[in-house]
């Protein structure tokens, strides 16, 4: 791997990625001009955040430092809620260029809003993203992240059109026309959830086609946490190399972070959003290294700017440098959100745990289901598990075997016990676009 610094001939080709490598302090300089102009912003046109300024007697003047960001309020998914639908806009109407919305899990969706100027942060960020793990504008790429209101289909081909790559803009569906056009068109880099992507392999091998064979060498994969054993079943069966993406609605939409070629964490593009860690419980701040509920600022938003959003995913900042020489700082991998843990029998559990230890003990095993019931006094814990057409056997003590070694490895990781079921090949739901692991069946009558 080839280390850039910030004079580098090659990281000035393109004065937008040049910024990740910019010094330090550099890099701190911009981060306090734009937080000060963002808390200003939102500080005179959007009464929510006004009011929680008022309540602690604060003024944007009070932001002097970076750290003085520990003394604003934080912001929620419900205050988007709250002020449903345009509420938080700190614009007139008539400068908002685009709207998003995503689906919440009760009642009514979100709103976002960008300008035109949010929308070239937004091409930027993402064509930094790509040209980080590798895109080039020579690409063909195939992107199969829902068009619509979901921010990952529009957000990713606003990036890939600012690159200069040859998008196609499939969206997610109608899979073996999928596979179809990625063969036939040449495609050499996709983008989509990898759950999806999953299922595109898992119909390709039906087909009875290779992908390997296939022209792709790369993807960029998020919207929905994927575990380092899904990358390698990813990897090992199509010879592509998987990337993630990070980033969600209320901040921008995909692009807040991207892993490198390195694939060591994921670099937050922090001239634009500023990270923090805290206690999810006490919203203290963490140190880097300790793991806690990730907080952003937006630092340069202007239709809807965020201060100190929480998240709910739960990560780490890497204190460490990272190999690429990029200075911008990085965040594991995220496997869990604060809200798609469940607690059963007072275990906290986290999907991402069972996919691991699922992947541990069968390696091809990629769509599984995990459903909750309470029955009597109990709660009881179900992982409905998919196996491989390979794996199907008429030897009954086979199946056993293989049912055993999942129980086991699943109540060694989480510790408490669980009903493993064998499902036939292609009978559990599948998504087009993220995932849906958890059935909690425990309130309904
Ligand atoms: O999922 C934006 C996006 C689109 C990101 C395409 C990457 C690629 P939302 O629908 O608002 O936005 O969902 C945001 O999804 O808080 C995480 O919990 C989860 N998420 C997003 N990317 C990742 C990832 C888009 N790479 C929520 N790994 C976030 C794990 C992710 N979880």
């Amino acid at each position: 791997m080839k280390h850039l610094s910030w004079n580098d001939k090659e990281a000035s080709f393109l004065p937008e990625m040049a910024l990740d490598f910019v010094p330090s302090e550099k890099l701190q300089e911009v981060q306090l001009k734009r937080l000060q102009a963002t808390v200003s912003l939102a500080y005179d046109k959007v009464p929510l955040f006004r009011s929680r300024m008022d309540e602690r007697h604060l003024k944007p003047s009070d932001i002097q430092k970076l750290s003085d960001i520990q003394k604003l309020p934080f912001s929620m998914k419900k205050d988007l809620r709250d002020t449903y639908p345009y509420g938080l806009f700190a614009v007139d109407m008539q400068d908002v260029v685009r709207l998003h919305a995503s689906s919440g899990t009760t009642g009514k969706p979100i709103v976002v809003g960008y300008t035109k100027e949010d929308m070239d942060v937004w091409g930027e960020v993402v064509k930094r993203a790509l040209l980080a793990t590798g895109f080039r504008s020579t690409d063909i790429v195939q992107n199969f992240y829902g068009y619509g209101l979901f921010t990952g289909g529009l957000g990713a081909h606003g990036g890939l059109e600012a690159l200069g790559a040859t998008v196609i803009p499939i969206s997610g569906g109608n899979t073996e026309r999928q596979i179809m056009v990625m063969k036939d068109f040449g495609v050499t880099a996709i983008c989509g959830t990898p759950s999806y992507f999953v299922r595109i392999i898992d119909i390709a091998q039906k087909m009875g086609i290779d992908l390997k064979k296939f022209n792709v060498k790369r993807g960029l994969f998020g919207a929905e946490p994927w575990s380092d054993g899904m990358r390698k079943y990813i990897e090992e069966t199509t010879g592509i190399k998987a990337y993630d993406i990070y980033g969600l609605s209320e901040i921008i939409g995909p692009g807040v972070g991207a892993e490198c070629e390195c694939q060591d964490g994921i670099h937050i593009f922090e001239d634009h959003f500023y990270p923090e860690i805290v206690d999810p419980e006490t919203l203290e701040p963490l140190p880097d290294g300790e793991e806690g509920e990730l907080v952003i600022t937006t630092l340069s938003k202007h239709a809807m700017p965020i201060i100190r959003y929480r998240t709910r995913d739960l990560t780490t900042i890497e204190a460490t440098k990272c190999k690429c020489g990029r200075t911008i700082r990085r965040i594991r991998r995220i496997g869990r959100r604060t809200d798609d843990m469940f607690i059963i029998r007072g275990v906290n559990v986290f999907p991402s745990q069972i996919e691991t230890a699922l992947l541990r003990a069968e390696k091809s095993l990629p769509h599984y289901q995990i459903v909750l019931e309470h029955k009597g006094t109990m709660d009881s814990i179900e992982v409905k598990v998919e196996i491989s057409p390979d794996m199907v056997s008429d030897k009954i003590g086979a199946m056993e075997d293989v049912e055993k070694r999942l129980k086991h490895s699943v109540e060694q990781l989480i510790g408490i016990s669980v009903t493993i079921t064998l499902c036939e090949p292609g009978t559990l739901p599948r998504s087009e676009g993220k995932a849906k692991r958890v059935i909690d069946n425990r309130n309904k009558a």
